[in-house]
């Protein structure tokens, strides 16, 4: 069957939000990032937005280098709940249209849509309308790339940026990736881009003109994948983000067998407690939740309740738990181990923080 992989990535995204919020910048070289002071300022670019490239700014930069490029531009720090909700809203919109969804970063992401298009031209249309739709409910624009495998559609949604949608015909992928950069495949950088290129490797379409077993003669590892993107044998699939990690849970064996309801409600209140401490750190938000009994005996049983909404709130929860228990509070037999599972789990935000603090640290 022909694979559609659509990889969405938002345009300059932080200074798009702001752009978006603050109309008197369109057209105005825009820089995130830390406070510029006079061109003495220390830390670094987080983004900026087309203006801006036009001065050769970019992410990673020196912003008091910046600075020096462009001393009228407009400097920015960063308002990081602005960008997670902008994220947040964008990234409902792009799952609405495939349950075959990843989220792989605070901008990006992967759908499926294999059988949701018959065609190219479904292609197109829907990736159109997915453009529209992010431009009118959130008021920012995506470039788009569509491909057979992962990777050469992460490549063609960088190919038209900003606001561009590169749609690689599965029997034309090659000719596609043959005369672009090897440094457009994810993964080689500055450094590996020297190393290939003493070997002769400048164009993606050298790799492919290389047989297999001398890449990796001379590449190892690095040089079978990246031999594998060229030639169009990425076989990863779009994993769903909800299901990266699908439930978080805690499990107690008593000391001694026990019918002590106290003891019973200190434990589950133990290890919900430990529960969400997880919660909170990793801002996971659930909305199943599950409880566990093991009766002497190794008989164990398992109740659940799906909350209509993810929820984060520790009293529901155990509440909730107390409720489920109800049914065993009057077995005679003796109760070996509790414990207790959140699943059906977001953890959208949790990619988003992760995200957040590489940049922030650099
Ligand atoms: P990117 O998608 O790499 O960049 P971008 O969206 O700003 O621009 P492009 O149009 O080329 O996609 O990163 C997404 C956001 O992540 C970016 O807006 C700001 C943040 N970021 C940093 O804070 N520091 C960095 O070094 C990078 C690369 C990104
Ligand atoms: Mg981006």
């Amino acid at each position: 069957m022909k694979r559609f992989i659509l990889h969405c990535d938002l345009d300059a995204f932080f200074a798009s939000v702001e752009v978006r919020d603050n109309p008197e910048y369109q057209d105005k070289p825009v820089i995130i990032g830390a406070d510029p002071k006079d061109g003495k300022g220390r830390g670094v670019v987080s983004t900026c937005n087309y203006e801006a490239r036009k001065f050769g700014i970019h992410s990673a930069m020196p912003i008091s280098q910046a600075y020096n490029r462009c001393p009228q531009g407009i400097y920015l720090k960063p308002n990081f709940e602005k960008y997670i909700q902008a994220s947040n809203e964008v990234m409902e919109i792009i799952n609405s249209y495939s349950q075959k969804f990843q989220q792989v970063s605070i901008d990006e992401a992967y759908i499926d849509i294999s059988e949701i298009c018959v065609n190219l031209e479904d292609v197109k249309k829907l990736s159109l309308n997915l453009q529209q739709k992010i431009h009118e409910l959130v008021g920012i624009t995506v470039s788009i790339g569509c491909a057979s495998t992962k990777s050469i559609a992460k490549i063609a949604s960088d190919f038209k940026k900003p606001n561009g949608i590169t749609i690689v015909k599965p029997e034309e992928f090659k000719e596609f990736l043959s005369p672009l950069d090897i440094t457009r495949i994810p993964g080689i950088g500055k450094k590996s881009k020297e190393y290939y290129n003493k070997q002769g490797i400048r164009v993606i379409g050298d790799i492919i003109n290389t047989p297999l077993h001398r890449m990796i003669e001379k590449f190892g590892k690095n040089g079978k994948w990246v031999w594998d993107i060229a030639n169009g044998l990425d076989k990863r699939e779009v994993k769903n983000s909800m299901r990266e990690r699908k439930s978080i849970s805690k499990e107690r064996t008593f000391f001694k067998d026990t019918n002590d309801f106290q003891e019973i409600l200190a434990k589950f209140d133990e290890i919900n407690e430990k529960l969400h401490e997880k919660v909170q750190k990793d801002n996971i938000s659930y909305k199943t939740i599950t409880l566990k009994i093991r009766l002497e005996g190794f008989l164990t049983y398992t109740r659940s309740k799906t909350l209509p909404n993810p929820s984060q709130n520790k009293e529901k929860t155990i509440n909730i738990i107390l409720e489920l228990f109800k049914e065993f509070s009057n077995d005679k037999r003796k109760i070996r181990l509790v414990g207790i599972k959140l699943s059906n789990l977001t953890s959208r935000s949790n990619i988003i923080q992760k995200d957040l603090l590489n940049f922030v640290n650099g």
